[in-house]
């Protein structure tokens, strides 16, 4: 077979302090196969092994049409309901190992983000997108529900009743209305500018220490959906930890002597 000659479905590049992982399906818009997920999953497992300076990642849709236009439906249509099951815990584990990456993900969505990508882009840090983007969970479409944590995120950022909503409807969000409820935090022209745009904003967070940016991604996610007592319990032992760092020791010296802190990521 040609196989092992096959261009890989999930690209990882690393330029300076920015990873950039491509999902390079494009025929199928990007869809998510068992394939992708498991190259995703590895990815991540590279980037979480090696994290290597640097600051941030951008996940990215290759083709210009989609970021992600759902799971990919043709792989569904024969599945037991065990397997289906289990296709979604391979998508929650994705969503997982993004959470668990100490480095901030940033969702460049220039296109569909529909499904299993809208999803994904929720299991990121925030969504970055094009004019030219659009959102939904359509899986009613297609007898199905959100499996791939739509029902869990979703919520979260837009609130219950428009979740309810999207996810009743399967209607999509044009990038205006996404930006307007919280969905998108910012909004470009093109893919250029997108790219361009979380490039800077990964420059940013790379200016701050990389012990304190991972400490508050930590604490913001464990403490997503839980009550206030068990989110401050959190958020108390994180700053706690950064009282561990170097960083922190640096941080606070550099702002005393009145001079630039030299962040080593300890
Ligand atoms: N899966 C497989 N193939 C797809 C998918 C998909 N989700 N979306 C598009 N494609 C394929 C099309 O079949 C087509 O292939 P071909 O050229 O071989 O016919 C190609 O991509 C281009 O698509 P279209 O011709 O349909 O392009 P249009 O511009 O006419 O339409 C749309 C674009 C509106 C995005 C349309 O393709 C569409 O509606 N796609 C399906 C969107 C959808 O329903 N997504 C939800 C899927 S269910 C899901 O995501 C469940 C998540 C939980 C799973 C948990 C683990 C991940």
């Amino acid at each position: 077979t040609s196989e092992g000659l096959a261009a890989p479905v999930v690209r990882l590049e690393r330029d300076g302090r920015t990873a950039v992982v491509t999902i390079d399906r494009p025929k199928a818009l990007n869809a998510l196969s068992p394939e992708v997920l498991d190259a995703l999953a590895d990815v991540l497992a590279e980037l979480a092994a090696e994290p290597g300076g640097l600051a941030g990642v951008l996940l990215v849709g290759a083709g210009g049409r989609a970021f992600v236009a759902g799971a990919d439906i043709s792989a569904m249509a024969e599945l037991t309901p065990d397997e289906g099951a289990q296709t979604a815990e391979h998508g929650h584990a994705v969503a997982a190992a993004i959470e668990a990456l100490p480095l901030p993900v940033i969702a460049c969505v220039d296109g569909y983000a529909l499904g299993g990508g809208l999803e994904l882009a929720l299991a990121c840090d925030f969504i970055y997108a094009t004019e030219a983007s659009h959102f939904g969970q359509p899986e009613v479409h297609l007898g199905l529900i959100p499996g791939f944590g739509g029902t869990v995120r979703l919520p979260r950022v837009v609130g219950p009743a428009l979740a309810k909503e999207l996810i009743y409807t399967g209607r999509q969000l044009d990038v205006e209305e996404a930006a307007r409820v919280g969905l998108v935090t910012r909004r470009f022209d093109d893919r250029e500018a997108l790219l361009a745009g979380a490039r800077e904003t990964v420059e940013l967070i790379g200016r701050n220490a990389a012990t304190a940016v991972g400490l508050a991604k930590r604490v913001l996610v464990g403490a997503a959906g839980t009550p206030t007592a068990t989110a401050t319990l959190l958020e108390i032992e994180g700053f706690r930890d950064a009282f561990r760092t170097e960083d922190m020791r640096e941080g606070v010296a550099a702002f005393l002597e009145k001079r630039d802190p030299d962040f080593t990521g300890r």
